[in-house]
């Protein structure tokens, strides 16, 4: 328990430094402004967006591809990008049984699904609509509350209307960044033929979306604050995220709607801040020096926030199929079924419950990519777990987690501040993903794997500091 305080304290210390709230403060200002702006010029009219590349000063467009390439030796004139009849806010309206769409975790996309959802997602940049989305987060964005998995839902159906207005046959495919947990850096989501490269503080280097870029607050390329290239190296500021077995521990636990709301949406925070700033120096202190995931108010300026989102959707879709809960279970500190969803036309959180036309894959096997079984380095002495009643073993699982969540945790609680959510709310959330991984150690579905020797490190207890818990993939012991 003294670790547990110890964390809590931690993460209440962190969460009251300033200097980047002042930043974002900062930043918020600025994203009204170009808010009100973008909504005049849609107005105005998607004709009146594309207007900026004859020369014409136009405040609108966030992102745009870094440069045209230009055709050569074509036989046809110069192409007019033909207007878009995709209209934001009609998606849940479109959304039917006649219509049903699967969306597919990345590693499992063809070729032709890869290449067809890349070239969709390059088309609403170009065409200006993928920016349109951008303001629409920064300025309805649920977080810190009930309806962050309703409106995000809606959010994700918007995007993939877009999309398949560009071409109806792709789907929105969704990111477990659960099974690159370890290593988030070596996912197969950098290669260049889905979200490309990242080089730290600088624009992206490659893949299909190489360069391109928002103008808000100053125009600029967007950023990511990671190393993809270094394959092997676990890049990403040695960040990890939350392994699959916690995931599912979570999904599973014995707790309300709110309490698997809150313990989500504080470990969506890590991909956010590993891909937008893990790297940068600096870190998220200053948003004119951060990568864009990693503020709430530009997220959706990387094509990665989509795939990462969707997971987080399937998740709570997860959770709705689960046994003994329903898609119906919803509730928090002022929240109601009937809630509006703003912007998005008439519809209220109950029309998310169960949308017609979205089926999510089932979850990979846990730990299938990237994740190495329990191994014990030369000098390094495997733990004996000595025969103790049941509340001691519980009590010394909660120690080694706690001791492997505690820098996790920490940028989580960092991100989960930047997004609102209150101190109370981080505190219960890293307490309920550690009551989970402390389940799924305790039934066997997450090992300890020793990575220094005993005892050698601060607050690690008798494992040691140098401890990562990874999903035991035996087969059987970690199906999801
Ligand atoms: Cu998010």
């Amino acid at each position: 328990m003294a670790s547990r305080a110890c964390v809590g304290r931690r993460i209440a210390r962190r969460l009251t430094a300033s200097p980047r709230r002042r930043g974002l403060a900062r930043a918020a200002g600025f994203a009204v402004l170009v808010v009100l702006v973008g909504a005049t010029a849609s107005a105005a009219g998607a004709g009146a967006q594309r207007s900026s590349r004859s020369g014409t000063p136009s405040p609108t467009p966030i992102l745009t591809p870094a440069r045209t390439r230009t055709p050569t030796a074509s036989p046809t004139p110069t192409v007019t990008p033909t207007p878009t009849p995709w209209v934001m806010g009609g998606a849940l309206g479109r959304c039917t049984s006649a219509d049903v769409r699967v969306r597919k975790e990345v590693r499992t996309l063809t070729r032709t699904e890869r290449r067809r959802f890349v070239a969709a997602v390059a088309a609403l940049v170009k065409s200006g609509v993928f920016s349109e989305f951008v303001p629409v987060h920064y300025r309805w964005g649920a977080h810190g509350r009930a309806s962050f998995f309703p409106w995000h839902r809606l959010y994700l159906l918007e995007f993939e209307d877009a999309l398949r207005s560009v071409d109806p046959l792709v789907t929105l495919p969704f990111w477990d960044w659960s099974q690159d947990a370890a290593r988030p850096a070596d996912s197969i989501v950098w290669g260049d033929d889905l979200l490309g490269g990242a080089t730290p503080g600088d624009c992206i280097p490659s893949g299909p979306f190489a360069g391109i870029e928002r103008l808000f607050p100053v125009r600029r390329c967007v950023w990511r604050g990671f190393t993809a290239a270094d394959v092997g190296r676990n890049t990403m500021g040695g960040q990890t995220f939350e392994d699959a077995a916690t995931i599912q521990a979570a999904i599973a636990a014995p707790t309300t709607y709110h309490g698997f709301r809150l313990a989500i949406e504080v470990a969506h925070g890590s991909p956010h801040s590993a891909i937008g700033a893990a790297e940068i120096v600096g870190r998220s202190s200053d948003p004119a020096r951060t990568g864009e995931m990693r503020l709430p108010s530009l997220a959706p300026s990387d094509p990665a926030f989509y795939v990462h989102h969707a997971y987080v959707d399937s998740l709570w879709a997860r959770r709705q199929d689960a046994p003994g809960r329903s898609a119906t279970e919803y509730g928090g500190r002022r929240a109601s079924r009937l809630d509006r969803l703003i912007p998005f036309g008439n519809a209220i959180v109950a029309d998310t419950f169960s949308l017609p036309c979205v089926r999510y894959q089932d979850p990979l096997p846990a730990a299938e990519a990237g994740v190495e079984p329990p191994a014990v380095p030369r000098g390094a002495r495997t733990p004996v777990p000595t025969p103790s009643p049941a509340a001691a073993e519980r009590e010394e699982a909660r120690a080694a987690v706690a001791a492997e969540r505690a820098p996790r945790a920490a940028v989580q609680a960092d991100f989960a501040r930047a997004v609102g959510q209150s101190v109370a709310e981080v505190v219960a959330g890293e307490e309920l993903l550690e009551e989970a991984a402390t389940e799924a150690l305790l039934d066997g579905t997450l090992a300890v794997r020793v990575l220094l020797r005993e005892g050698g490190g601060r607050g690690g207890g008798r494992w040691g500091a140098g401890i990562r818990l990874v999903p035991r993939h035996n087969g059987t012991a970690a199906v999801l």
